[in-house]
């Protein structure tokens, strides 16, 4: 994989297991963004056990349109030869009714999951569209496919990402540049359960009793996904761990 891949979320969970797997795959250059500047500098150091890799931290919040386009601003020329972007940036806050609803947390969750991943596609793919090739995978849920009690403006803002996948593939398939998504169920290692029950470790505690994927089982499929021949496009993944059925089937009969 000789290519230049941007990957946001990079400093945690999905996105930096896709980081690792891509620096053990041979990328040329992997430019890393997230809003934690010490934790993609820690991912960095570790990295740079890749000689030939070149790796580009980039720090700032997805949510804010003008941080974004002042922190992209000086990396111009890196993100002219982006070949692969991850659009994994991405959280679920708070599990309750929508009558009960949180305002703030319904503005982080759509200021991220929608908003941020069009801001940062809004950049890249015209440089792609340029170039006649390119590769866009988003990184949505099953909450992207099936709504769940107390799931609501989380399903809603992962509905939104597989409806951009979808408008992202005709809108960019005449210019050779490919679009698809994985939509993972139950994910561990990551802080998924823990920022949507806001740092409660307890009610966080939802993988104890059955097996979820693993971080890297999501990295794998973006990697084999992106790294199929030219002609091949795959368009959606819909993965879940052999323990659960649908968002809301899961046999919790211990884990393996
Ligand atoms: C993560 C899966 O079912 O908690 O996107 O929404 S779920």
């Amino acid at each position: 994989m000789n290519s230049v891949a941007l990957i946001t979320g990079a400093s945690s969970g999905i996105g930096q297991a896709t980081a690792r797997l891509f620096a053990m795959k041979g990328v040329r250059k992997l430019i890393l963004c997230a809003r934690r500047r010490d934790r993609l500098e820690a991912l960095s150091a570790e990295l740079s056990a890749y000689k030939e890799l070149v790796v580009v931290p980039i720090a700032f919040d997805i949510r804010d349109h003008s941080a974004v386009s002042t922190a992209l601003e000086p990396f111009q020329r890196d993100l002219d030869e982006v070949d692969v972007l991850i659009n994994n940036a991405g959280l679920a806050k708070g599990f309750g009714s929508v009558h009960e609803g949180n305002l703030s947390d319904w503005e982080t969750m759509i200021d991220t999951n929608v908003k941020g991943l069009l801001y940062i596609t809004r950049i890249i793919a015209p440089r792609m569209v340029a170039r006649r090739s390119g590769h866009i995978i988003n990184v949505c849920s099953t909450a992207g496919k099936e709504v769940y009690p107390g799931g609501n403006v989380y399903c809603a803002t992962k509905f939104a990402v597989d409806a951009l996948t979808k408008a992202l593939r005709q809108d960019l398939y005449t210019y050779g540049v490919r679009v698809g998504q994985v939509a993972p169920g139950h994910v561990e290692e990551t802080e998924f359960a823990l920022t949507r029950f806001d740092g409660n470790a307890e009610r966080a505690n939802i993988y104890s009793d059955f097996q979820p994927l693993k971080a890297k089982d999501v990295a794998e499929i973006i990697c084999f996904m992106v790294s199929r021949p030219p002609h091949v496009n795959i368009q959606d993944v819909l993965v879940m761990s052999s323990q659960q059925a649908s968002p809301s089937l899961i046999h919790r009969s211990g884990r393996s």
